[in-house]
């Protein structure tokens, strides 16, 4: 059996001179409670089986919730069938399509209501590998949130194809740069949150709905000084079912950046003012 368990090798904490990293050093976390890995479905019908099974091999002790919105596709009733036949499975039935943060923010709320230590991001289409979940979990204990993520030593994607690895690498750069943010996949959402980092983060203030969600959290767990880790991961693309990408998500999420970093740089120079 391979070991996956294999410490903090390979975990990248991405703040240029090294601070945050020996801060994290200093600082005492907490031990990590149960783990519910959320999954948002949305038509994931050919997919929910394998991912469902796959995670609870690879993590028996995690649980999982289905955060389904009415899929047309019955994806809802194959995850009710496989909660009736396992209790550390759970559905959330949504009324429709609200978009990936709708989802996430329901689901967190639910996790951490039903007394959860840790929520898991993972999405339903196999590009997130439970079979890597534990390295991201062993690099918790040492973190407030860790990032699955392709673009640091390490990580890689595979069956991508070359038009949706640009988009990915320019929007973690985008953001990266009009955010001031010390990291290298913020777009990614395969992730492990304590849940008092989630508590943090103001999630009653977050409206973003779509991919841009993703670095909305990751600009707000940084700025609130949390320490954040990126552990590289492979992500391999859905071989079932259609991807949910779209113009508008697209859109939403530059619009949404410009916005933010727009307002950062406003605050910064009238802060500046202030005090001269
Ligand atoms: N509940 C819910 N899940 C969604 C929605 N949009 C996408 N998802 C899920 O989010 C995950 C990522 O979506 P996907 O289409 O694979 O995006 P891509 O990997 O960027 O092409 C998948 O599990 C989708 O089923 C939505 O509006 N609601
Ligand atoms: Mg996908």
């Amino acid at each position: 059996m391979v070991d996956l368990c294999d410490g903090h090798e390979g975990a990248v904490v991405n703040d240029g001179d090294g601070t945050l990293a020996e801060q994290a050093q200093q600082r005492q976390f907490g031990p990590l409670g149960t783990a519910l890995v959320i999954i948002p479905t949305y038509n994931e019908a050919e997919n929910i089986k394998s991912i469902v099974g796959r995670v609870r091999e690879a993590v028996p002790e995690a649980h999982v919730l289905v955060a389904d919105d009415n899929s047309p596709d019955g994806t809802g009733k194959l995850a009710d069938e496989l909660a009736a036949e396992d209790d550390q499975v759970q559905v959330l039935h949504r009324k429709g399509k609200e978009g990936l943060g709708a989802a996430y923010l329901a689901g967190f709320r639910w996790g951490i209501e039903h007394g959860y230590g840790v929520l898991v991001e993972m999405d339903a289409d196999g590009s997130h590998q439970p079979e890597e979940l534990p390295r991201l979990l062993t690099a918790l204990k040492g973190a407030d949130l860790v990032l699955g993520s392709r673009w640091v030593p390490g990580g890689r994607v595979v069956n991508w194809p070359k038009s949706r690895e640009f988009i990915s690498r320019g929007g973690s750069l985008y953001s990266r740069l009009a955010l001031d943010l010390p990291l290298r996949d913020i777009t990614g959402g395969y992730r492990a949150f304590r849940k008092e980092t989630l508590e943090g983060l103001g999630l009653d203030e977050v409206a973003s709905q779509g991919y841009c969600f993703q670095v909305d959290l990751a600009r707000r767990a940084v700025k609130a000084g949390y320490h954040v880790v990126e552990v590289p991961i492979t992500f391999v693309e859905r071989e079932l079912g259609d991807s949910k990408m779209s113009r508008d998500i697209l859109v939403e999420a530059l619009w949404r950046v410009t916005t933010w970093g727009a307002a950062e740089r406003v605050g910064k120079v009238l802060g500046r003012g202030k005090k001269a």
